[in-house]
């Protein structure tokens, strides 16, 4: 058990003592129970006795199943209930006293009528039950970049999550008696009846509350909740970034480590690349990828104008499926002892299995507990997850611990086009950089929606995420171009460009580290490029294709631009972005006149 904890006297907390910084959360905690109803209240401290307690309990009642001792020690399948497998957008609102902070972006409900509507739903709920109080922290235990909050649940499954996703337990209560704030989360998986299911946002109180799923982005308030909607709603109050974004270092081999943000919409391949093993002439020469955070990253300018980041996170929620030796042998390299598996299919000696695992093995139980039968279902769900530490990912950064965060030198944005958008350009300056972000788009995948090739906007890759009206978002990212800040560049990338034959134009995956070397020599100065409207593409002797084969076709569509397919793309462009109404920054509408007019001339 962690030093700290000896310090903190629970049954003081639990009274309530006056005076203390912890009185608001006391408070809070009485509150909620007298509306719960619980029948017991665990204060979680984090400790390893804590959790090997819940985990006994879980295999116990059946929550959770023992996989493989020999293969994966210590790892363990949830199955969840099979109407509840994802997050639900319709039912997620953002409840701001005035509807037009929460903008078109946001399904909005009157903060009084959410409360009222919620507290029907929790009413009695936890009766029988134990009610579980985690306090945690968003980065770094010891960061001023990081945050905590407190989630109540009656939920072991998202407690032992909370554990692996967060700094959980005893440094967190500490952390929040010292600063007396935090975020409410008040969570119960209820009786996951997709009829009474709601995801709630107060961000003027800084409160969320979420009934009816037991699924991890609507259940692990931490994540999507605290660290994207309501944290993005304070870093723009506070003047910081909360984004949908990897972080990654890129070493070379003079030893220099650059650290780039990237944010893609879902089915781009995020953990992959934040991941990134280089291919094998890189890796000789002394090339290294360096995995800060696959998903959530918060970033505020420092002394020297930089900005600087942290993950907030302490682990990985990832998509299993398409997780292989060839995708991400270092998920892959997590996943071989103390994870939680959420909704994969097993091999018959019981190891977890996933579609596009591809080691050999064959399933033979699916996500539902049923015999595998392809006919019926994917052993595995489209969407089951792995839960596990980034502390055991072989790539996992040194820096992602440290306080001060690393410093960026490039943000990239990027989506699924199979045509127009060339593999990377990059943004000519900040607000054309913004620009950029704002109109990404990303063509929809079978295991997102069902229906292929869909071009969906997703700016920022923040459209399910923003816990505020986009325009003021747009408006708030223009900000951060002041005199003396020393912004990173920004780039756009498509890894998903196709030929006329249908397929694949770019390798992908390991060799995207040519992409990242060639920003890189941009935020240096030293690696050309040729201007065009859109932005800057790369020189083709400015970009390290050794050992890449292209055809011309394929030279021309990834490093060329099509002048009047853009032209037809800025005017779906302009539309989107007029979709949000005159809030809009007028230097944004401007910027994209300025591309539109330069691709007419
Ligand atoms: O994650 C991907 N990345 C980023 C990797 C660092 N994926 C998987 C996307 C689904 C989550 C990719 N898929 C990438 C990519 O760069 N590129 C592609 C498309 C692709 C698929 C297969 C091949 C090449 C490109 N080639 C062969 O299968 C041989
Ligand atoms: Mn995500």
């Amino acid at each position: 058990m962690n030093a700290i904890s000896k310090d903190v006297d629970r049954t003081d907390i639990a009274k309530g003592s006056d005076g203390s910084r912890l009185a608001k959360l006391n408070e809070w905690v009485a509150e909620v129970a007298a509306l719960t109803r619980p029948d017991r209240i665990q204060w979680c401290d984090g400790s390893d006795a804590e959790n090997d307690a819940l985990i006994a309990q879980m295999l116990d009642d059946g929550t959770l199943v023992k996989l493989n001792e020999q293969t994966h020690p210590n790892s363990y399948l949830h199955r969840s209930d099979p109407d509840d497998v994802a997050r639900v957008e319709h039912l997620t609102f953002v409840c701001t006293s005035d509807q037009d902070d929460a903008g078109p972006n946001n399904h909005w409900m009157a903060p009084t009528e959410a409360h009222a509507k919620m507290d029907a739903l929790f009413e009695g709920c936890m009766a029988g039950r134990t009610m579980y109080v985690i306090p945690y922290c968003m980065g770094p235990i010891d960061s001023p970049l990081s945050r905590c909050g407190v989630e109540i649940t009656d939920s072991p499954y998202v407690v032992a999550n909370m554990r692996i996703m967060t700094r959980m337990g005893a440094p967190a209560l500490a952390r929040i008696e010292k600063e007396g704030a935090f975020v409410k989360g008040l969570h119960s998986t209820g009786e996951l009846d997709p009829d009474r299911r709601f995801i709630m946002h107060f961000p003027e109180e800084l409160a969320i509350k979420s009934f009816g799923s037991g699924y991890g982005g609507n259940a692990l308030l931490g994540k999507k909740c605290h660290a994207l909607r309501i944290a993005s709603h304070q870093a723009r109050n506070e003047g910081w970034l909360a984004e949908h974004m990897l972080i990654l270092g890129i070493e070379n081999p003079q030893g220099e480590t650059h650290y780039i943000a990237a944010a893609f919409p879902s089915a781009c391949g995020k953990t992959n690349l934040a991941m990134l093993i280089p291919p094998e002439g890189y890796r000789s020469a002394g090339w290294k990828v360096w995995t800060v955070g696959d998903d959530i990253c918060w970033m505020r300018p420092g002394q020297d104008g930089r900005l600087y980041a942290i993950n907030p996170e302490a682990g990985f929620f990832g998509v299993a499926p398409g997780t292989s030796e060839k995708s991400n042998p270092n998920a892959l390299a997590c996943l071989q002892r103390d994870a939680i598996f959420t909704n994969v299919g097993v091999t018959a000696d019981n190891q977890p299995w996933w579609e596009g695992l591809d080691d050999g093995q064959q399933p033979a139980i699916d996500w539902r507990g049923e015999p595998y039968d392809p006919a019926k279902r994917p052993a595995a769900h489209p969407n089951s997850r792995f839960t596990v530490s980034a502390k055991a990912c072989p790539s996992y950064s040194p820096e992602a611990e440290n306080p001060a965060g690393v410093p960026i030198s490039a943000i990239v944005f990027g989506g699924r086009r199979a045509s127009l958008v060339p593999l990377v350009f990059e943004a000519r300056d900040w607000t054309h950089g913004v620009l950029v972000g704002a109109s990404m788009g990303s063509e929809t995948t079978a295991a997102a929606t069902g229906a292929v090739g869909v071009m969906r906007r997703d700016p920022m890759a923040m459209k399910p995420f923003c816990g505020y009206n986009f325009a003021d978002y747009f408006a708030h990212w223009l900000s951060f171009d002041t005199p003396g800040a020393k912004l990173p560049k920004i780039f756009h990338v498509n890894w998903f460009r196709k030929g006329d034959d249908g397929k694949f134009l770019w390798p992908g995956f390991g060799d995207n580290i040519r992409v990242l070397e060639w920003m890189i020599g941009r935020v240096k100065g030293t690696a050309p490029a040729v201007d065009t409207p859109i932005g800057a593409l790369p020189a083709i002797e400015g970009i390290n294709l050794d050992g890449v084969e292209l055809s011309s076709e394929a030279r021309e569509k990834l490093f060329g631009y099509d002048r009047g397919g853009w032209a037809s793309e800025f005017e779906a462009i302009s539309d989107y972005l007029g979709e949000y109404g005159p809030r809009m920054p007028q230097r944004l509408s401007e910027e994209a006149e300025r591309t539109a007019s330069a691709l007419q001339a």
